[in-house]
């Protein structure tokens, strides 16, 4: 699962991406983790299933404190957008290009209204925090759209000469940004369009680019620097229609979680509180660590909720947990319940087959549940907290 964290400049993005990333214990690395510096790691909580088998799990992929499992995610900070980059302006459509894989989208705002729309720092209060919503639904529309554009006129012909299905050209040009099947004929069904492309008007092919990126780019709003933004900027986000919105302020959760990095506090990514450990804080570390400590008396600091409503909430993931012993709840090294993998709700075990190994999923033959220790049925689909054994032929 991939997210992809988006906005103008100097809304928050890195500082974002960074406290998410910013592990608070040390964790295995994770294959993902090197391959791009602007790639990283976030964690997602889940009720680790031990308490349910009354055993204690040696994590492989993750972290579990105290019974919560720390799921990773997959996270890409992107450059920031500027208005028109679906016409190439700025970084353009490398940018653009860098959210084909996202399977979500979290558009950090500056809620504070200090950020105008080139991403310029104006007075608190002076820019409205809506309008960078529909920009960026804009940007995602049109861009979309000019992938659309291209030629369409000719294959529209074509498809109408041979009599071709619409959904199998749409699939093509827009193979690579993560859309699945099934989202395309929804989309085409929603923005009510005929089977015959060459009746498409440039308005009916605006508003199935619309449909397209609100089935592929679902987005979470992350509402942030919170902690200086007026009241009323956050209450006007929240009204959105269609949006989840969390209030953010991801430099208190970078402190936060830098803190607890270097030992002066312990804090758990999420939380409402935190330990003071050391005593040789300087003053204005002190007053810092307090200004925070006010601020989560009112609200945690969104960064981890904002993760977690994008994984479970826009993306109805699930985790899911595949063991090699169903009994011992092991894997071939004997560590106990190692990996969580997460799936879209509605998926059945071959497909977690399928994510563990292609040939493991090729050779699928069927699954054992290791809470009720029996066979799964033909169409079983897969719970939240599974702990599941694969059966394939070697
Ligand atoms: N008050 C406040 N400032 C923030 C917050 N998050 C980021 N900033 C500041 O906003 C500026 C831009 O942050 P950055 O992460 O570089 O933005 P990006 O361009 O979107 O990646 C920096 O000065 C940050 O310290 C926040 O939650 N609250
Ligand atoms: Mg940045």
């Amino acid at each position: 699962m991939q997210i992809g964290i988006v906005g103008k400049p100097n809304v928050g993005k890195s500082t974002f991406f960074s406290a998410a990333t910013l592990a608070a214990v040390e964790i295995a690395p994770y294959p993902f983790t090197t391959v791009k510096a602007n790639r990283g790691v976030g964690y997602v909580r889940r009720q680790c299933p031990e308490s349910f088998f009354g055993v204690h799990c040696n994590p492989n992929n993750a972290k579990c404190i105290d019974g919560t499992r720390f799921i990773p995610v997959e996270l890409l900070d992107v450059a920031g957008l500027v208005p028109d980059a679906w016409k190439g302006k700025g970084l353009g459509n490398a940018f653009l290009d860098e959210l084909r894989q996202a399977d979500a989208l979290i558009h950090v705002i500056d809620a504070s209204g200090g950020t105008d729309s080139d991403g310029n720092q104006v007075p608190v209060g002076t820019h409205d925090p809506v309008e960078d919503v529909r920009f960026l639904e804009r940007e995602l529309t049109m861009w979309i759209k000019s992938i659309l554009d291209k030629n369409f006129q000719k294959t529209a012909k074509r498809i109408h000469l041979e009599g071709l299905k619409v959904e199998t050209m749409l699939q093509e040009r827009l193979s690579g940004l993560g859309i699945r099947t099934g989202d395309i004929s929804s989309a085409l069904r929603v923005s009510g369009l005929g089977a015959d492309p060459v009746y498409w008007t440039d308005d009916d092919l605006l508003r199935l680019s619309e449909a397209i990126r609100r089935v592929s780019k679902p987005i979470l709003i992350a509402a942030n620097k919170c902690d200086v933004a007026p009241e009323e900027n956050i209450r006007r986000l929240q009204s959105l229609e269609g949006y989840t919105v969390v209030s953010c302020s991801a430099e208190y959760e970078l402190a936060l979680r830098k803190a607890d990095r270097s030992g002066a506090i312990t804090y758990l990514p999420g939380s409402r509180d935190f330990m003071t450990n050391s005593g040789n804080l300087s003053a204005a570390q002190v007053r810092a660590l307090e200004r925070i400590r006010s601020f989560l008396s009112r609200q945690d600091t969104g960064v981890q909720r904002a993760l977690e409503e994008a994984a479970f909430r826009l993306l109805d993931l699930l985790s899911v947990y595949p063991v090699e012993d169903e009994n011992r709840l092991t894997n071939h090294d004997g560590m106990v319940l190692p990996d969580a993998f997460l799936l879209r709700r509605g998926s059945g075990p071959q497909d977690l087959a399928y994510m563990i190994h292609s040939d493991i999923g090729k050779n699928y033959i069927t699954a054992i549940n290791a809470k009720t220790k029996k066979p799964v049925g033909h169409d079983y689909v897969l719970n939240d907290g599974d702990v599941i054994k694969i059966v394939a032929r070697k």
